[in-house]
């Protein structure tokens, strides 16, 4: 989707005026709760956060945010909005990566920043729950303190806020280990389009009565409700945790390593993820960009590198099969080189070659970015084809010399997972025309899904055809229609 072929302004939904800023006022407890261009309590500058996204490449209009501090002010909110034709985008961290969290025209932003307490825990059971808003960062710090982790864990942790993750369904670096979202959430508290409060906040494992309501907000990207209460399922947090990081030569060792991890390793296995050459190029790149002369990681570096973390209960036990396992891959060569880390300092040394990937695309570019899954072991195919097609159309040549300067590929290995980023030197509609639609194009020749963890958003909608059927789609907008007849909750994106 080009920016320039966004869809026009529905005069469905009502313009927000100055009059309207003074009803919401008098819904919400405080008056911070409410910034305005048009009232003047808010100028353009201070809206920019909201209206543009993480990688500057979304741009809303709004010229309100409403930033309630109760479920009840969401629900007089809503209820205010469903009354006046107001249409309105959830927003949590702000961290989304396709545009699902900005608004497109002049969208009522409802941002959860201020719903951030935690409501209650179960040392036995280990339920957590907290408000929609709480950042994932602050919410692991509070189980960390307990003896737990939260089952999710991502390089947005500290902007990204629960409720944010649960709309999205995030998968994040340890999805291997502690399963998706949709098996670990409890339940969850929603304001319906209409302002109608459901709890749905349950916090038992087991309940089969009827239909499992929550799951339809898992993953629904803010288009049927907002989400203001999460219960969640939280593991014990592991005494040892121990991280290895290796370069290959070939994907197919990538893939054996990672058959014999499970092997070896299976139950104290918490992340595999894998990056290749050019990832890890493009992280050195920005360290020397930032003025750091990044160190030197391996004696003999790869075409490819995967990152292994385990973790247990018993550091001794685990930091023997660990080492074992090191000194089995480097004798049968399916290795080149591999670090240990030998303390905390260098395991998010390690870690940070890992997750400073995202960042190193948008720092040193703009970054096109593709978030896929299939079969892992025809995952890394689709790197290859996008780096033939934009050097065959002139684009990706020499270092850094074309329109694109860099084409990586990295993600989450264990769970099939292809982050694919064309780094070009600018957003271009040039350079998008040859990555679209041929990268769905070859997504679906393999059966895959274009979307495998990042959601549908703007920059998606209009391809979900390319991984649902007919069918799924009419099902999808029944659902939509159901639950927000209006329309009036994100619109112009997920289901259109
Ligand atoms: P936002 O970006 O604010 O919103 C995302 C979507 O959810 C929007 O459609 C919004 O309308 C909706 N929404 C937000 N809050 C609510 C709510 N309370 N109720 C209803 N709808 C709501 N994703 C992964 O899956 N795995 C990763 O490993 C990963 N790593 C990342 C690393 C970085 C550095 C960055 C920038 C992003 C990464 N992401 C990853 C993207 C990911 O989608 C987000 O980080 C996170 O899930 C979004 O949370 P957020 O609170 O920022 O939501
Ligand atoms: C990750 O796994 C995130 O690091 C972001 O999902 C991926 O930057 C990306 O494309
Ligand atoms: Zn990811």
């Amino acid at each position: 989707r080009h920016a320039s072929t966004l869809p026009q302004r529905s005069d469905r939904f009502n313009k927000l005026t100055k009059s309207h800023i003074g009803e919401l006022r008098k819904l919400v407890g405080s008056s911070s709760s409410i910034l305005s261009t048009l009232d003047g309590s808010a100028t353009e500058d201070d809206l920019k956060t909201y209206n543009n996204d993480w990688m500057n490449k979304y741009h809303g209009k709004s010229q309100v945010v409403a930033r309630p501090r109760s479920t009840e002010e969401v629900s007089k909110i809503m209820t205010w909005c469903y009354e006046n034709d107001i249409a309105v985008v959830p927003q949590g961290g702000n961290t989304g990566l396709v545009g699902g969290s900005n608004p497109i025209h002049d969208e009522l932003i409802i941002s959860l920043s201020s719903l951030n307490s935690v409501r209650s825990f179960d040392p036995v059971s280990g339920v957590l729950v907290a408000d929609a808003g709480m950042v994932l960062e602050s919410a692991d710090g509070y189980l960390a303190e307990k003896g737990f982790i939260y089952p999710l864990d991502l390089g947005a942790k500290g902007s990204c806020q629960i409720g944010g993750c649960v709309a999205t369904n995030a998968g994040g670096l340890r999805l291997l280990r502690y399963g998706s979202l949709h098996g670990s959430v409890l339940g969850l508290e929603v304001v319906l389009p209409d302002g109608k409060i459901w709890n749905g906040l349950s916090t038992l494992r087991k309940d089969n009565t009827g239909f499992d309501l929550k799951q339809l907000f898992i993953g629904s990207e803010g288009s049927i409700g907002i989400i203001t209460g999460i219960s969640i399922l939280c593991p014990r947090r592991s005494s040892s945790t121990n991280v290895a990081v290796f370069s290959l030569s070939s994907y197919e060792d990538v893939q054996k390593v990672f058959s014999e991890t499970k092997t070896h390793l299976g139950e104290i296995l918490s992340a595999f993820e894998f990056f290749d050459a050019a990832s890890y190029a493009l992280v050195r790149r920005m360290q020397k960009h930032h003025g750091e002369e990044p160190k030197k990681v391996f004696e003999q570096e790869g075409d490819f590198y995967v990152l292994i973390e385990t973790s247990g209960s018993n550091a001794e036990h685990d930091e023997e099969k660990l080492t074992n396992f090191v000194e089995h891959l480097m004798t049968s060569e399916m290795v080149l080189d591999g670090v240990l880390a030998q303390d905390t300092t260098q395991a998010h040394s390690l870690w940070s070659l890992r997750e400073l990937i995202t960042e190193a695309c948008t720092k040193l570019g703009a970054a096109f970015k593709y978030d896929l899954s299939t079969a892992p072991g025809e995952m890394y195919d689709l790197v290859e084809q996008m780096r033939a097609r934009l050097t065959e159309k002139g684009l990706l040549k020499g270092d850094w010399e074309g329109d694109v300067g860099a084409v990586v590929g990295f993600g989450h290995m264990g769970d099939g997972n292809l982050h694919l980023n064309i780094v070009a030197k600018q957003f271009s509609e040039k350079i998008q025309d040859v990555i679209e639609p041929f990268v769905y194009e070859m997504v679906k020749e393999k059966g895959g899904s274009i979307s495998a963890e990042h959601g549908l958003g703007s920059m998606k909608a209009p391809y979900i055809g390319y991984t649902k059927s007919e069918t799924s789609i009419e099902m999808m907008k029944q659902i939509k229609q159901m639950f927000d007849p209006k329309g009036l909750m994100n619109p112009y994106k997920y289901i259109v």
